[in-house]
């Protein structure tokens, strides 16, 4: 391995040598977490949307043996398109990178990655976090674990809906990660602005956000940063509708036997369509605004 496992694209590695900003975006969501062919057109779109704000983005997934830092196109493309798509985390990385074949990256590899990279702000659609039944099924996202080793700042519309949001707040804050609300006091939840659950901080500007950020990286506090986001008003999902195709999806999930990583995946397919494209729609305005809440925040920490 010569070279190293990790290879950048041209213009992530210039901007990382010349301190400008940075975006780190997951590829699970592009392989596994959205259909075609609205994965590669949303894929294209934060990537359009981290330079239209200042940063350069940096998708992050395994390909032919390497951490590919930055894909172009033609990689984005394949991305979107295979069917022989491994899902990494933490656990994952290595094997994948042996076996050379494709691999995106969830929250905690995305993570994992752009911390290696020397990448500090990451945007996602939702993380990972408690499963329901998770005191029968054990199911608890790495992400979670993830967020309470690696001090990489994570944007993301609070927590998918499916999860145990009260038990997944709970991880959040024995882990010691911090949870900050922007411009809200309450953990949003994905398709929908809120879960009524409160945050610990709120936060209501980017500069307050990186000065917080930069003061837990100075003072080596360890773990990940949690900005919750929640999804514009005008395209979020009324929960009712939500909680119905939740309690479908899951019904569905536990009656085929689905268990491990493919749960998350299933359930999102059943509830798209479930809600006939509606959770798409919402699934792709959140993960939108996301990315360029990071790029602001991205370019906030850079002019500290
Ligand atoms: N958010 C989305 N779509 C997704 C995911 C998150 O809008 O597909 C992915 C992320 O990559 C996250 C993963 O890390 O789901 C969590 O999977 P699990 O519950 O198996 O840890
Ligand atoms: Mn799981």
């Amino acid at each position: 391995m010569a070279a190293g496992p990790l290879a950048f694209q041209p213009d992530v590695l210039a901007a990382l040598g010349t301190g400008r900003p940075v975006v780190a975006l997951e590829s699970t969501i592009i392989a596994h977490g959205l259909p075609r062919p609205q994965n590669l057109g949303l894929a294209r779109d934060l990537e359009a949307i981290v330079r239209e704000e200042g940063a350069v983005p940096a998708t992050i997934a395994l390909m032919a043996g390497k951490i590919r830092i930055g894909l172009d196109d033609e990689q984005l493309r394949a991305l979107a398109t295979s069917d022989d798509v491994a899902k990494v985390s933490r656990r994952d990385i290595a094997a994948v990178l042996a076996g050379g074949g494709l691999g995106a990256t969830t929250v905690a590899g995305t993570m994992l990655a752009a911390h290696m990279a020397g990448i500090s702000v990451f945007a996602t659609g939702g993380i990972g976090g408690v499963h329901r039944g998770a005191e029968e099924s054990f199911d608890i996202s790495a992400d979670l674990d993830e967020l309470a080793r690696t001090p990489v700042l994570v944007v993301t519309a609070g927590a998918k809906a499916i999860l145990d949001l009260p038990k997944t707040l709970e991880v959040l804050e024995t882990r010691g990660v911090p949870v900050i609300g922007f411009g809200t006091d309450t953990f949003p939840a994905f398709w929908c602005g809120s879960s009524g659950l409160t945050v610990p901080t709120r936060l209501d500007c980017t500069e307050a956000i990186a000065q917080a950020f930069a003061l837990h990286r100075r003072l080596a506090l360890g773990s990940g940063f949690v900005v919750a986001n929640p999804i514009p008003e005008a395209d979020a999902l009324d929960r009712a509708t939500v909680e119905r195709a939740i309690a479908q999806a899951l019904d569905d999930a536990r009656r085929a036997g689905i268990g491990g990583r493919d749960v998350t995946p299933a359930l999102l397919k059943r509830i798209l369509t479930t809600t006939a494209g509606a959770s798409l729609r919402a699934n792709i305005a959140l993960v939108r605004n996301n990315a360029r809440l990071a790029a602001r925040i991205a370019l906030a920490l850079t002019r500290l």
